[in-house]
């Protein structure tokens, strides 16, 4: 089944968001550092054509470590300005603030203006908060908190916040389950039994081994029906008669793997390293 996730009120910011690009002197692209890739906008890349813009591999704490390597290692060779950090610990927006201010040091008397933008879900608010020192942005775990545009101002610069864009059409299908699978598509354009079905193929590849700690397996069965039922089991997904609720343990493998519960994992790698 293809995921399509585009509701009115991003339609609108995006709208809003071209006429008003102009006021930052610095746009904050926020990435999912599990997802460079796919959580780059192509629409808002396009945007930001005459503008410092630095890409911000946020929630890197939950990223395959070696793959962020990779993907900064992947900017830096396309001069491309981008920094990994996890904007829950305070110290990393310091040191955000600290790399944008090198980047603008000849234009030290120019207020910064900052406008952070990108997917849902990917930390936008967290990271003005963060920077802020106080909760002046409403943040959560499921995407489409922010509705409107706000402006945030302390003496050194003024923040804008953005509501998380994705665009018409999400294509091609990997991108789509990729980004249902982080947490930046909303449940109710989810079915579980695919992105849940997608994420356990990706683990068995490239994490079978945080499949195995987590979910206390010896060996991986070979086939995936096993390895689900299992899970379910440990999870307390029965149904009357003891049928294993197969959607439900998609769903909370799922979100396991949002958390970071199965360990540090990336989606994606560049394509040239
Ligand atoms: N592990 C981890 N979680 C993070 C990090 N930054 C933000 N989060 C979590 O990600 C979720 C989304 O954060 P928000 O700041 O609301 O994201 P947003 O980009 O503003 O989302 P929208 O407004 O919906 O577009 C929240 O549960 C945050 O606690 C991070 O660096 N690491
Ligand atoms: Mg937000």
């Amino acid at each position: 089944m293809s995921i399509q996730w585009f509701p009115g009120h991003m339609k609108e910011s995006m709208e809003l968001l071209k006429n008003s690009i102009s006021k930052a002197n610095i746009v904050l692209e926020i990435l999912d550092a599990r997802l460079p890739f796919s959580s780059s906008n192509p629409y808002i890349e396009n945007l930001c054509k005459n503008i410092l813009k630095i890409k911000i591999l946020n929630k890197n704490d939950i990223a395959d470590p070696d793959i962020t390597k990779k993907w900064l290692n992947y900017y830096k060779s396309i001069h491309e300005k981008a920094i990994a950090i996890s904007a829950k610990d305070i110290k990393e927006s310091k040191r955000l603030i600290e790399y944008c201010q090198k980047i603008t040091k000849k234009n030290k008397a120019e207020k910064m203006k900052l406008m952070v933008i990108g997917i849902p879900n990917t930390g936008k608010s967290t990271i003005i908060n963060s920077i802020v020192g106080k909760k002046v942005a409403k943040t959560g775990n499921v995407p489409a908190i922010t509705r409107h545009n706000q402006r945030m101002a302390t003496k050194d610069m003024d923040i804008y916040d953005t509501p998380g864009l994705l665009w018409p059409v999400l294509e091609p299908k990997l991108r789509a389950d990729i980004l249902a699978a982080s947490g930046a598509i909303a449940n109710t354009a989810i079915d579980y039994n695919d992105t849940g079905a997608f994420t356990l193929d990706f683990l068995i590849e490239n994490y079978p081994n945080f499949l195995k700690a987590r979910y206390k397996f010896d060996t991986l069965p070979n086939k995936k029906t096993h390895i689900i039922e299992k899970i379910g089991i440990i999870r307390g997904c029965l149904q009357k008669g003891g049928i294993i609720d197969i959607p439900r343990t998609y769903e909370i493998l799922v979100n396991e793997l949002r958390q970071g519960k199965l360990g540090r994992i990336s989606f994606e790698k560049p394509a040239i390293i």
